[in-house]
């Protein structure tokens, strides 16, 4: 009787931090953990407005392996990631450009992909119609497609997990990088890198983040791994300097110049 007792309040304890969680959401992924293998159809949820204004449109940079992002790996004693000497090819056997741009217009009425000069997906935009309103309780959500490429684990790498950063900005004023304050966009950024797209003094932070696992049954770790590596794909300053913008038949629409 008491351990079921005890049960039950452990799940209320559970229940309520799940709840407490996603009141005070910021953007994810709809499954933010996906496995080795095949296309996973995903989404980018949004968590809030920028304050209690409602989006108009947002940006994403997608890491892409052909702008040479950069890699970390998870250092287990001082819980930080840290810069690496390992190369993504020791690791993970991935399409260069792992994320694509989906034509779903249920939320936002325009949306583009964004392509580098080998035409390959370096980020997407979406915008117009009624956007997509703040809500604090968490009452109201709201997505955009995206489609993602899975890797394949190294045989021989201790790797297990990599974690995707995507630079994103939702955008509820149409400003310049100057106009940027808490009201206006909200940042999603990488921690730790030093783009244009900042609010000076702005308390927000937080990472939008899809992870992939390694499938530890069908893929093992070789037996000489002392642990388990956890890396991270973070986009270059220049990279998110670059793809960021959002432009629309050659003009810039957003920041404005
Ligand atoms: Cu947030």
């Amino acid at each position: 009787m008491m351990k079921i007792k005890l049960s039950i309040s452990l799940l209320a304890i559970l229940l309520l931090g799940g709840i407490a969680q996603t009141v005070l959401a910021h953007n994810s992924f709809k499954s933010p953990r996906v496995i080795e293998g095949p296309t996973s159809w995903n989404a980018i949820v949004y968590g809030h407005g920028c304050g209690e204004n409602t989006i108009v449109g947002s940006s994403v940079v997608f890491p892409n392996f052909s702008e040479n992002p950069t890699l970390q790996v998870f250092n287990q004693s001082s819980s930080v990631f840290e810069p690496t000497e390992d190369t993504i090819e020791m690791l993970y056997e991935s399409p260069a450009a792992p994320f694509k741009y989906v034509i779903d217009r249920s939320v936002f009425p325009a949306g583009g992909v964004k392509v580098n000069d080998s035409d390959e997906a370096v980020g997407m935009w979406v915008g117009g119609g009624e956007g997509v309103p703040h809500s604090g309780s968490g009452a109201i959500k709201g997505f955009i497609s995206v489609a993602f490429q899975p890797g394949i684990f190294v045989s021989d790498s201790c790797a297990a997990q990599i974690q995707f950063v995507l630079p994103m900005v939702d955008v509820c004023k149409i400003t310049t990088i100057s106009g940027f304050k808490d009201g206006v966009v909200s940042l999603w950024m990488p921690d730790g890198v030093d783009t244009d797209y900042v609010i000076p003094g702005s308390t927000h932070t937080g990472e939008l983040v899809l992870t992939v696992e390694r499938d530890l049954t069908g893929n093992k770790l070789p037996e000489s791994c002392k642990d388990q590596k956890i890396y991270k794909v973070v986009p270059t300053a220049k990279q998110i300097n670059t793809y960021m913008p959002v432009v629309i038949n050659g003009k810039r629409a957003w920041p404005k110049k």
